[in-house]
C-alpha cells in the first residue's frame, strides 16, 4: 500500500482495529465486531455498502394523482446488450381506497387491479416501457383480480415470470395470494400463463399459511431456488419471514426447505450469489432489518453488515443469477420503488439504486 493510502487509513480511524481478533479480553461490542461481521473494518467488508438513488427517465414520474403506479421490480437481466425489468403496473381510474371501498374499478391497495409490465434500457438510467407482459386473466382464472410482484428465471433458453396472483382484493382478509408463473421463448413474450398455483401455502398454523409473496429466483448449485416472503400480523409492524423452496424444473414440484423460515426479518426478497454462497438484503421489518446477510449454503444466513436507507423492493442487476459459478460476483445497481402513501394519491414509482457489493478483484481471482 502506498504511503498516502496509509495516511488516509490512519486519518479515518481514531484507533487501530487489528484484522484478527486480539487475544486480550474484549468488551461485548468489540468481541462481536470480530465475530458477527465479515471483517472488523467496514471498508474491508465486501458486504458493507451505503446506497445512492437516481431518478429514471422513461416512466412518467409526473402523473401523481394515484391512478398510475409502478412498483416491486424484478431482478434485472441482460439479453443481447439490453437490460430488462418487469414490475407491477397499476393503471386504474381511481387511486386505492382500501378494502372497504374497493370495487371493480377502484383498487383496495397500491398493487390491487394491477398487471405486469416491462421495460428495457441500455444504461440502467433511461428506460423504455414496452407494455404489458402479463395481463389479468378473466374471472375466475388464477390472478383475475390482480397480478403483481414479478421475478424472472431463465432456464434452458426459456423465460419464466413468477408472480403473485390474487383472486380477491388484497386486504379483504389480509394480503393473501399464492404464486403462479407464465412462460415465454423470448424476454419480449408472448407469455403463456401456466394457470396453476406453483407453491402451496403452508398448513394452517404454519408461518406461511396465508401467503407466498415476492418470489425471487436463482439457480444455485444446479437447483432452482425460489426465495419468498410470508407475513403474519398487522401492517406495518407485522412479522415477516423469508423462506426457500427448491425444484429441478421451473414448473415444480417446489419443495419447501425444512429449516424455513431462513430469514427472520426483511420484507421484499433480494438475493444474489456471492463468493460461493448467497447474500441477501434484509431491508425492513424485524429485528434484523437494515442488514446485509450472507449464507455459505443459501440457507443459513448471518448478518454480514449493518447499513441504512436500503432500497425498498430492490431488484438488482445480477449478472450470475442463473450461473453461480460465473466469475462476476455481487451487485452494483438495480431498481427499487418509493411510495407516496397519502390517501388521495397513493402510488409508487421506480428509481435506480447504486451500491458497492462486488467481491473484489483479488478475491475473484483467488476464487474465495
Ligand atoms: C410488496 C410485496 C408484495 C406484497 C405487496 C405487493 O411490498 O411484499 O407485493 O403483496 O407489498
Amino acid at each position: 500500500m502506498s504511503n498516502s493510502n496509509n495516511k488516509l487509513k490512519q486519518q479515518s480511524y481514531p484507533w487501530d482495529i487489528p484484522a484478527k481478533k486480539p487475544a486480550r479480553e474484549l468488551s461485548a461490542a468489540m468481541s462481536r465486531l470480530y465475530d458477527n461481521y465479515l471483517t472488523p473494518r467496514p471498508e474491508d467488508n465486501p458486504l458493507f455498502t451505503s446506497f445512492k438513488y437516481t431518478e429514471l427517465t422513461g416512466f412518467n414520474y409526473h402523473n401523481n394523482d394515484g391512478t398510475i403506479s409502478r412498483r416491486d421490480p424484478s431482478k434485472i437481466i441482460k439479453v443481447d446488450g439490453l437490460y430488462y425489468v418487469w414490475y407491477t403496473k397499476r393503471c386504474t381510474q381511481f387511486p386505492p381506497k382500501g378494502a372497504q371501498h374497493c370495487n371493480d374499478l377502484t383498487p383496495s391497495t397500491d398493487w390491487d387491479l394491477s398487471e405486469i409490465s416491462y421495460a428495457i434500457s441500455i444504461n440502467g438510467f433511461d428506460w423504455v416501457e414496452q407494455g404489458i407482459a402479463v395481463t389479468r386473466p378473466k374471472h375466475p382464472q388464477l390472478g383475475w383480480r390482480s397480478v403483481s410482484t414479478p421475478d424472472i428465471l431463465i432456464y434452458e433458453n426459456k423465460y419464466y415470470l413468477y408472480y403473485q396472483a390474487f383472486n380477491e382484493a388484497s386486504g379483504k382478509k389480509g394480503d393473501h395470494c399464492p404464486v403462479t408463473l407464465s412462460v415465454a421463448d423470448t424476454p419480449d413474450g408472448p407469455w403463456l400463463p401456466h394457470g396453476e398455483v406453483i407453491i402451496e401455502n403452508g398448513e394452517p398454523g404454519n408461518w406461511d399459511q396465508f401467503s407466498i409473496h415476492d418470489p425471487y429466483l436463482l439457480i444455485y448449485n444446479g437447483k432452482i431456488h425460489l426465495y419468498y416472503k410470508a407475513a403474519y400480523g398487522d401492517r406495518p409492524d407485522y412479522l415477516v419471514g423469508n423462506g426457500l423452496a427448491t425444484a429441478n424444473n421451473p414448473f415444480g414440484p417446489f419443495e419447501k426447505h425444512p429449516l424455513n423460515p431462513i430469514l427472520n426479518s426483511g420484507h421484499e426478497t433480494t438475493y444474489f450469489p456471492f463468493k460461493s454462497g448467497i447474500a441477501a438484503l434484509t431491508i425492513r421489518n424485524g429485528n434484523e432489518s437494515n442488514t446485509i446477510q450472507y449464507s455459505p449454503d443459501g440457507v443459513n444466513f448471518s448478518i454480514a453488515a449493518v447499513t441504512s436507507l436500503m432500497p425498498i423492493a430492490a431488484g438488482p442487476y445480477v449478472a450470475n443469477a442463473f450461473d453461480c459459478a460465473s466469475k462476476a460476483n455481487g451487485i452494483e445497481w438495480g431498481l427499487c420503488h418509493f411510495s407516496d402513501k397519502q390517501a388521495r394519491n397513493k402510488h409508487s414509482f421506480l428509481a435506480r439504486f447504486d451500491c458497492s457489493l462486488m467481491v473484489n478483484e483479488l478475491e475473484k481471482e483467488l476464487k474465495v
